[in-house]
């Protein structure tokens, strides 16, 4: 077992717990009572968090690609299929077990019914949309296209379409309810189309792609020896370049959390309505997160748990931070691999493809927000509708990009689901930024031991396969 240098996890944790502790205090001096802020200064403000963001999201195509390939292309045909096997099996499972104690939870407290629920100062007349099943399947249609984009580049810089298919009208979003919306949550409800297309990020495209070059390349042999040194130094400088990022994440960290928590609306009397749906979705992510992983680690991986999370402190501070698992995705591989010793070969497939298809703080949270709101507009379901909210929720958090509040937007499709109207989303709208950094963090946590147990069950193949350096086939 790989013992972490005491020196390593204090630099790393000293400088992301820096950012944490800097921004709570910058933004909480900053925040004046009445929130004066204008949003083009709070563009000022986050600003060197910004950066430090499309820094992390600049290395995603060069960093996933060559990851991808050069780790497929090492192992053989056998070793990768049985690497995508258990990566994809680990992945639905967890991810079901994430929804079912969401489920559970949200169905024994009933927050959508002991809280006071305020609801008609929110909603009026709620006209309920037919169950819209013909729509999840267009859903997986949009997820198949978004596998095979035309255009590489351009498709994992701009999310997939099944996000924007709720909000631009194709979908029932029912403009006839009367949503006594406050002028910031309708602003939301305008500015997600562009907000998923501009910032949005789909790189399951770019993803599947790496994995059949990557399969193809192993099979072409000694052919294959160039491209695989290319992808090997592509992967090695891309690596180089996220260890100085890094050195630049205490600042950006600061001024997100800062920026985050001036601008943060207060939800006044809508926390009330919430605290009971807050509770929820904590305790749901908690028990995830800090029970069902663990024990994962433990019984699968056999290893210690504490020590393996303390080697991703750095990567799970990042996701808090910047609510985004794919900007966190860099530094995801770096900690795994340098503080956690997993092996390469496994880290770069499994992390990357685990950024954009395993999100079980998503699932969770979209099963029981799906939940919560049916019981705030007194809709009871029925056993079918309760298995239609796991099912739609796992392929919910499959289809959401790993960008901030991707969750939100996709959690659209449990509601149709379940014959609730689309927008009602709105209900849980005022809490959802800082739910989103909990259970961003928690979905890079699953990502991360996933690739510990996977790790663990290819081992005996990945003994067998020596680790192949394209340098020594050619002299290098
Ligand atoms: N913020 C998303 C992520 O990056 C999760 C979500 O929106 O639910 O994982």
């Amino acid at each position: 077992m790989v013992k972490i240098a005491k020196e390593n996890v204090l630099l790393l944790l000293t400088g992301e717990l820096f950012g944490v502790v800097a921004g709570v205090i910058m933004g909480v001096s900053l925040r004046d009572s009445d929130n004066k802020w204008s949003k083009r200064h709070l563009s000022y403000l986050r600003l060197p968090g910004d950066l430090f963001v499309q820094m992390l999201k600049m290395l995603i195509l060069p960093l996933i690609m060559s990851s991808i390939i050069s780790s497929l292309s090492s192992v053989d045909s056998k070793t990768a299929g049985k690497l995508g096997a258990i990566s994809l099996l680990y992945y639905f499972l967890t991810t079901m077990v994430a929804v079912t104690t969401g489920i559970i939870l949200v169905m024994l407290i009933q927050p959508g019914k002991w809280m006071v629920t305020n609801i008609e100062e929110v909603v009026g007349e709620a006209n309920k949309a037919a169950p819209c099943i013909s729509n999840a399947i267009d859903t997986i249609l949009d997820l198949a296209k978004a596998l095979f984009p035309e255009n590489l580049v351009e498709a994992t810089f701009r999310s997939q379409k099944v996000c924007m298919k709720f909000l631009n009208g194709t979908m029932p979003v029912d403009a006839d309810i009367v949503l006594k919306m406050t002028t910031e949550q309708r602003a939301f409800l305008e500015e997600v189309p562009e907000k998923i297309t501009s910032d949005g990020m789909n790189i399951l495209g770019l993803v599947m792609f790496s994995v059949a070059f990557g399969i193809t390349i192993s099979w072409i042999g000694d052919e294959g020896i160039p491209l695989k040194l290319f992808f090997k130094s592509l992967e090695t400088t891309s690596m180089k370049l996220i260890s100085l990022v890094i050195w630049y994440s205490p600042i950006g960290i600061t001024f997100l959390i800062a920026a985050q928590i001036v601008a943060m609306k207060d939800p006044g009397k809508e926390l009330q309505r919430l605290m009971g749906y807050m509770i929820t979705v904590l305790l749901g992510l908690a028990i995830h997160g800090l029970v069902v992983l663990p024990l994962l680690m433990i019984t699968l991986a056999r290893r210690n748990p504490i020590s393996y999370v303390a080697g991703m402190a750095q990567a799970l501070l990042t996701a808090l931070a910047t609510s985004s698992s794919s900007a966190t995705l860099p530094l995801s591989i770096k900690c795994a691999e340098e503080n956690n010793g997993v092996d390469p070969r496994v880290t770069r497939f499994v992390l990357p493809l685990g950024a954009t298809i395993n999100m079980d703080g998503t699932a969770l949270y979209e099963a029981v927000a799906a939940i919560y709101i049916s019981q705030c507009v007194g809709q009871d379901l029925s056993i079918g509708q309760v298995i239609l909210v796991s099912l739609t929720a796992t392929l919910a958090s499959i289809g959401a990009a790993g960008i901030p509040q991707a969750g939100i937007v996709t959690m659209i499709m449990v509601l149709i689901a379940i014959g609730l109207p689309s927008n009602l989303f709105i209900l849980i709208f005022p809490v959802d930024f800082f739910l989103d950094r909990i259970r961003t963090t928690v979905n890079v946590h699953g990502d991360a031991i996933g690739a510990a147990v996977v790790g663990k069950l290819c081992e005996g193949y990945l003994k067998k396969t020596p680790v192949d350096d394209p340098r020594q086939a050619t002299g290098y």
